[in-house]
């Protein structure tokens, strides 16, 4: 049974990085009811019982312990000794601990274990005697510097008198002063960043992830590539807090299974088509595209229903214009045969424009076919897609709505084995470049290639190039890949940066998980390889920018019918690499095309960027960009100038970053660009 919690406003301040804490309300319970993350410690000749209170400062838990008997020792509840639950550190860092607390005796007090990458774990510190306090009080205290080959830390409060102690809202923050050329103390985790798996799993089969405008997370289900729930009508998803790491699940009204989604100017998410059924047993039909769509709110996570699409839809794409509008193509209809029907959303009328008002070349674009706005406002069909061939041609066009024309691009290499292939608008969208990496061939079973192609859409005749092939990864085994071997179903995430994320992916469709992932440089044009996550990511997997800079990953939907529930998160380079840079302040939130913003920042930094958030399923996210806002320092207030073309960065919610010189970013702030 899942344990919902509802987010409540959290009045603590802002910081400069990610609380590294696990689980810290006590919202997710595990087994036994027993809070995920945290472990019943203590020693010595005592009686002491460990509770989850409700009597929390926020959410729905607290932990309890109460202290019958005092004698010799402690008891204390600790964050859980590995590498899921405990915090990550770096040799000679900082770190700022902060957490809520209600206490009847004085012998109540913060203690600290750290794990020695030689000897093991073992007690640190102790760091702070709490004052009675019969109501919440906040408490904080700072570290000392972490000491030489220490990688993880555990922490939590002791009681050794008698009395009651609860606690809540734990926080810990990289607080170490600001540095500049010291470099990184952290190991491999300096060049290879470092992938951890939560200890606790999503609640519903993540296949659709939309980063909501508040910084939650819209997971999608539906039926969940699950016939026995479609039967039953049994359709879910869920919004995830990755700051309380708590989940909502959400009524969910038709079976947005493989359905298409967009994120609107105001924030609401355009959820398009999906499954009106699976296949016959008899095989008179194959999946059936639904025609409904739903605006979902993240303001009331609710879905409301606009008009129905002029065909059905199972795997359309969407993509937002300038305008805010948003043209939609390609996947099954209601018969089972490809679409041939472009489909318009008026932002002004808030509804699909019937059949007649919508212009059409009556062309099939495929499954999920990547369609990226242009800075001039026409569409590029990259060539990514799912399921078999490519289009016939080039498998690659560049289409103009307004006219109504397509021009064939050539130069993508092996267009038919791309199925399962990701594109990409790298940083910054003003370079106008694309990536198209990977791909195979569902219908031939190929193995998965290594091809990586790149295009400058702003050339007079743009034309594909080869570009470097992918690093190769080790496959269910350890064997590793050799020859042409690559990946299908790959993510690619842009990150503040400037460089993008390649991750997950498989050999063949739903089977043979390839572990590898990499770093592309645009400006190197080069991949260089990371740290890889250790949980198969292939069919119906999904990875994506966090606002705090990490980059999370879920779902996996292998052959055999089954679905990995973990949820993997990945802390690039950057985050190891010195302080991050912080947004003080920002002049306002509510942004116009071509105006100049003013934003203060604690210390230097060199760029800043609007991140425009995911809205991701099957490699698939031809809204993901970069946009660059060239700065102006006078001291740390920057003036950053907007882009007056909508088409480079549509309207809507975009996450604000800074980064530095040596590329750290900061954590992101909000902005609505209209
Ligand atoms: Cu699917």
């Amino acid at each position: 049974m899942l344990v919902l919690a509802l987010g409540l406003a959290n009045a603590r301040p802002a910081h400069a990085s990610a609380n590294l804490v696990v689980n810290p309300g006590f919202e997710q319970l595990g087994s036994g009811n027993w809070p995920v993350c945290w472990e019943q410690s203590g020693w010595g000749s005592n009686t002491a019982a460990f509770s989850v209170s409700s009597q929390s400062n926020t959410g729905s838990h607290a932990m309890q312990i109460t202290m019958t008997a005092a004698g010799t020792g402690d008891r204390k509840a600790m964050m859980t000794e590995n590498s899921s639950c405990a915090p990550a550190v770096t040799p000679g860092h900082q770190y700022l601990l902060g957490l809520d607390y209600m206490t009847s005796t004085p012998d109540s007090v913060v203690t600290m274990f750290r794990h020695d990458t030689q000897n093991g774990w073992q007690y640190w510190t102790d760091l702070k005697t709490l004052p009675v306090s019969a109501t919440y009080a906040q408490t904080s205290v700072e570290t000392p510097a972490i000491p030489a080959n220490t990688d993880m830390v555990t922490w939590g409060v002791s009681i050794y008198g008698v009395g009651t102690l609860v606690t809540d809202d734990y926080t810990m923050y990289d607080a170490t002063a600001a540095v500049t050329g010291t470099g990184c103390s952290a190991g491999t985790a300096c060049t290879a960043g470092v992938w951890q798996t939560l200890p606790f799993n999503s609640p519903v089969r993540s296949i659709h992830v939309v980063l909501l405008k508040n910084g939650k997370i819209l997971m999608v289900a539906g039926s969940g590539n699950d016939p026995n729930a479609f039967a039953a009508g049994t359709f879910t998803s869920a919004v995830y807090d990755p700051v309380a790491e708590t989940f909502q699940v959400i009524p969910t009204p038709s079976d947005m299974f493989c359905s298409g989604h967009v994120q609107l100017a105001n924030g609401d998410v355009l959820i398009l088509g999906g499954n009106a059924a699976y296949p016959a047993a008899d095989g008179s039909h194959g999946y059936e595209g639904l025609n409904s769509s739903y605006l979902f709110d993240p303001d009331t996570n609710t879905y409301v229903k606009v008009n129905n699409l002029n065909d059905g839809h199972w795997y359309p794409s969407a993509t937002e214009l300038g305008n805010g509008d948003v043209l939609a193509f390609g996947g099954l209809k209601a018969d089972s045969t490809g679409s041939v029907t472009a489909e318009y959303f008026s932002a002004a009328s808030n509804s699909w424009l019937p059949l007649n008002q919508v212009n059409q070349t009556w062309s099939y674009w495929g499954l999920y076919p990547a369609m990226i706005l242009r800075q001039d406002g026409t569409l590029f069909y990259t060539g990514s897609h799912v399921f078999g061939n490519n289009i016939s041609g080039t498998g690659s066009d560049l289409y103009n709505y307004t006219t109504n024309t397509i021009t064939s691009v050539s130069g993508l290499q092996d267009k038919d084995n791309r199925d399962q292939s990701m594109s990409v608008l790298l940083p910054p969208a003003q370079n106008q470049e694309v990536l198209t990496v990977g791909g195979g061939n569902v219908s031939t079973n190929v193995d998965a290639n290594r091809d990586t192609d790149l295009i400058n859409l702003s050339a007079a005749t743009p034309t594909y190039t080869a570009g470097p092939q992918l690093p190769q990864g080790t496959v269910t085994g350890g064997a590793t890949e050799t020859g042409t071997q690559g990946k299908m179903y790959v993510s690619l995430v842009v990150l503040p940066n400037g460089k993008v994320l390649e991750t997950g992916g498989g050999l063949h469709d739903r089977e043979d998980p390839v572990y590898e992932a990499s770093m592309y440089d645009p400006i190197a044009n080069t991949f260089t390889p990371v740290a890889a996550d250790q949980v198969p990511r292939t069919y119906h997997s999904s990875a994506f920018l966090l606002p705090d800079g990490r980059v999370m990953a879920i779902g996996n939907n292998p052959g055999d019918g089954s679905f990995d529930m973990r949820v993997s998160v990945y802390s690039p380079p950057y985050l190891f690499d010195g302080a991050r840079p912080q947004i003080t302040s920002v002049g306002s939130t509510e942004w116009h095309y071509g105006s100049t913003q003013t934003v203060t920042v604690d210390r230097t930094v060199g760029t800043a960027e609007l991140i425009r958030p995911a809205a991701v399923t099957h490699s698939s996210d031809p809204n993901q960009r970069y946009v660059a806002l060239p700065v102006t320092a006078n001291g740390n207030t920057l003036s950053l100038n907007v882009t007056s073309n909508p088409n480079l960065a549509p309207p809507g919610w975009y996450m604000l970053f800074v980064t530095d010189a040596n590329g750290v970013p900061s954590v992101a702030t909000w902005v609505h660009l209209t």
